[in-house]
Order: C-alpha cells, then structure tokens, then sequence
C-alpha cells in the first residue's frame, strides 16, 4: 500500500514550555501531526506512544481512522486515562489531519462544513486585587474579545488558583518538585461574589464572564457560591467540585442557576454520560487531545447535542496549538459548541507550531489549509529542552493534603 503508514515519531520538546507532539508520515510522504501533552506527565504518555503505540501503526492504511482508534481503545486491556487516552487523541488528529491533505480539505469540512462563521472564545484576566484584574479584563475587551475568565486574590493566601504574580501565568512552573500552597476555602468564598459583581459594575451586561473555582468546594460550599453569583449572571462557574464525585452537581444543582461546566480532566464519554443525561451541566469541556481525538470528542458533544448540554473545550497553553487547531475546527462544524478556551501561547509557541488558525476581532477563525493547518518549526523542537516541569499541590492549614 502506497500511502500505508511509513513512519511515526515522537517529540518532546520545550519551545517555552513542554510540549508532546507526534508525527506521523505516510509512504508516499503526507504528514500528520498530533498533540500528546499531559502537562507535568510528559515523558508518560510519550513512552506509551513510542514503545507500545507507534509499532502498531506501522504499516496501516491512515485513511482508517475509525478502525485505529476502536483498535488503540478496544483492542487494549489496560484502557481509558488521560495517558491512554491522549496518546489515542494524538494518534487521532494526525490521521484526520493526513486525511485532510489528501483530499484537500480542511478538517471542518471533512466533519460536515460549517455551522457557524466564527467561534467566540473567552480570554483570561486575574488580579490580586480588583484593580489589576480590571485593568486585565480591560484589554482583553479592547482586543475585541467578548468573554473573559475572571480569576482573584484572597485576603489571606498568598497563592491562589489563576493568579499569577507574573503577568504571563504558567501553572507549571516547579522546577524542582511541585510548588506548596495553602488552600482554605472560607475567604475565597466570601470574596469571589464581591469581586465579581465589581467587575459586572465595571464591564455592563453584555460582557460574558467566567469563573473556575478549580474542583476545590465542596458540594455545599459550591451551592453557596453558585447561589452568591447568580445576580452577576456568570456565563458558567467551572470545575466547582472534584470531577470524580459526580452525584456533587446534583446538589449544587439544586440550589443555584448559576450554569455550571466541567470535564477538562475527563478522558472518556463514559466520564461524561451520567452529567449530560442526567442534565447536571451545562457546559462539557474536555479538551480534545484528553478527549481521545476529534473522533470520540464528536460522539461526546452529540450526546451533549441531545441533553441541552453544550461544548466548551479546555485551551490552556499547555495544550498545543495542534489540538488547539483541531478544537477549532470542530467548534466550526458542530452546532452545540459554545465556545472556545483560548489561554493564549508565549511567542515561542507560536512559532514552534506555524499555524492557519487565527484570532480576528476576539473570534477564532481554522483558516483554509487541509488538514489541520499546523507544521513544526523544527529547530525549536529540541528533546534537550525538556525540563520536568510541575504543577503546584495545596494543603489546608492543618497540613493536609487538598486538590489544587
Ligand atoms: O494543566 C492544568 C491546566 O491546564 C489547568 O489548571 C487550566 O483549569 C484550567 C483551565 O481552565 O484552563
Ligand atoms: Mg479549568
């Protein structure tokens, strides 16, 4: 077979900060590529792709993308998790995206065409205090954007989730072992509602504002906040409990509504079935290299199609502007998608990964190439760039461990 699976190759690299890319080229010489990042657990998912991955897909025929992921996902024991499943994401993408090539078409198309012109995407804007988170939302605004993620200080922690004392934030910035911080939900609780109606004052009724509490409440402690914010009409509050705990939402539920998303540590649509049918969300979110690839992502967002429940994929930088690419795509193609996370990428990024996908008047837009419309810029691929890299853990002030 001419245009049989020739070569597949995993990178690791760190152009700013740590990426997992694959690269997959056919006999007659098309190229795939995919994104394999699990931030912090890098080298994980790149050894499971390259020892136990990449010689299964020696040889195939590219076009049967389907086929690959049911052979990379059933035809495995040991399944699901976010290693297993980000390697079949990554595998995935780059197949759509040799797709693409061969038949000249970009990836929306090959999903149906287009169902919208633009895809709204939301920036984020944090602060110590509101003044500096202000003057962020600001300039998102005046970028034209129309959504924005509103994270703040808390008199009291010297740290907290989604602000940085650094006006680029990076969550995984431990060089040497994850960072500690301390987490107490009492003060957050009592200011993020304050904050939030002073950024409403400030932005009118027209701006869409986000919050991500980041699975730390408990189901109670999230009613609360869900009930302090429904004046200041959040477009959704996010991750307000641990994900595992699913049965948490209904509660939350129950007492507020404040539109409530989740999903961007879910890997599976069973992760994701028992929140869209029974209609506990509002807003799916897993990104798509985490999700299994654009072909099981689709299957989650019509599922989502029929509950009311609409997707929002994660867009953090550490997810590569490879999935980010194929995020938009799909978010072009398919009628109950939201929106788009956007964190942004430092300027290395961007040109690691030269990309059709652009930002005009705070839309997104996949521009027209085939395929995904992503290459690499080889020379800043360097595996000897890579530098372990950790996401913080907090404690409560008793010592004990809580989530991050
Ligand atoms: O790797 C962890 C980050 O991707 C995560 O903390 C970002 O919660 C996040 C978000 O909503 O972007
Ligand atoms: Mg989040």
């Amino acid at each position: 077979m001419n245009d049989a699976i020739e070569r597949v190759e995993v990178l690791v690299s760190s152009p700013a900060r740590n990426y997992v890319t694959l690269r997959v080229t056919t006999r007659d010489g098309l190229v795939g590529l995919g994104d394999a990042t699990v931030n912090g657990r890098e080298l994980a998912v790149a050894a499971y792709l390259r020892e136990h991955v990449a010689p299964l897909l020696i040889g195939r025929d590219p076009g049967r993308i389907e086929d690959t992921w049911q052979y990379l996902y059933r035809g495995v024991y040991w399944r699901r998790g976010p290693i297993t499943m980000a390697a079949i994401g990554a595998v995935d993408l780059a197949l759509w995206d040799i797709l693409g090539k061969r038949t000249g078409q970009p990836l929306y198309a090959l999903l149906g065409g287009r169902v919208r012109d633009r895809l709204a995407t939301y920036r984020h804007a944090f602060g110590w205090d509101v003044p500096a988170l202000l003057e962020q939302v600001d300039a998102h605004r005046e970028a034209g954007f129309t959504h924005v993620r509103v994270q703040s200080g808390v008199p009291g922690l010297d740290t907290v989730y989604g602000v940085s004392k650094d006006p680029t934030y990076e969550p995984a910035a431990g060089r040497t072992g994850p960072p500690e911080e301390v987490w107490e939900p009492e003060g957050y609780l009592r200011t993020m509602p304050e904050v939030i109606a002073k950024v409403r004052a400030h932005v009118g009724d027209e701006v869409g504002l986000l919050h991500d509490a980041h699975h730390r409440l408990t189901p109670i402690q999230a009613a609360r906040l869900g009930k302090a914010l429904e004046d200041v009409h959040l477009y959704w509050l996010e991750d307000v409990t641990p994900a595992e705990d699913q049965e948490a939402l209904r509660l939350v539920r129950q007492h507020t509504t404040t539109p409530l998303a989740i999903g961007e540590v879910f890997n599976t649509a069973w992760d994701c079935q028992y929140l869209i049918e029974n209609r506990l969300i509002d807003f799916i979110r897993l990104a798509v290299v985490h999700g299994g690839g654009v072909s099981h992502l689709r299957k989650i967002f019509a599922l989502a199609e029929l509950h009311g429940v609409r997707a929002a994929p994660h867009g953090p930088s550490d997810v590569s502007p490879i999935s980010l690419a194929a995020s938009i795509h799909l978010g072009i193609a398919t009628h109950n998608f939201a929106i788009q996370e956007y964190m942004g990428y430092p300027d290395l990024v961007h040109e690691a990964f030269p990309h059709e996908w652009y930002v005009d008047q705070g839309h997104l837009h996949p521009g027209e190439a085939a395929g995904l419309g992503v290459t690499l810029e080889d020379a800043l691929h360097r595996r000897d760039d890579y530098q372990a890299a950790h996401l913080p853990v907090a404690r409560r002030r008793d010592g004990s461990m809580t989530d991050w």
